[in-house]
């Protein structure tokens, strides 16, 4: 093979694993710590494997109304702390679930269908005081 054939080869590579690393980092942050009263909604889905939302940061106390929709796949969303689960969903369902989130901390968010979580389908739910 030429050294023209194996710069071409590994920019093929380089390239690949760019998009790559792009869909794994696909989650978006959603910070609601400014709201201080009324209801703080939510919206979920997924993308395969994963949450499109990696991190969700609320006020100590707000009232949660989080809808999860299923794109693709078996899933759920689950928060033990606080109670909180959507019923295991195939693609097309739909669930809104409400809970106060009344403890500062960080907890983790995940699916409970048997192995996605491991992975990697989690995320962190932050209650600030
Ligand atoms: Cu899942």
């Amino acid at each position: 093979m030429t050294r023209i054939g194996d710069m071409k080869k590994n920019s093929i590579i380089v390239i690949m694993a760019l998009i790559i690393a792009g869909s794994l980092s696909a989650g978006e942050v959603l910070d609601y710590s400014d709201v201080t009263d009324g209801v703080v909604d939510i919206a979920v889905s997924n993308q395969g494997l994963r949450f499109t939302v990696d991190e969700i940061v609320v006020r100590i106390g707000a009232n949660v109304r989080l809808t999860f929709d299923v794109v693709g796949g078996m899933h759920d969303w689950v928060l033990d702390e606080f109670d909180a689960a959507t019923e295991v969903m195939r693609r097309g369902g739909s669930q809104t679930i409400e809970f106060t989130a009344d403890e500062a901390g960080t907890f983790e968010y995940y699916c409970s269908v048997t192995g996605h979580r491991r992975s990697g389908m989690y995320g962190s739910f932050i209650v600030i005081e």
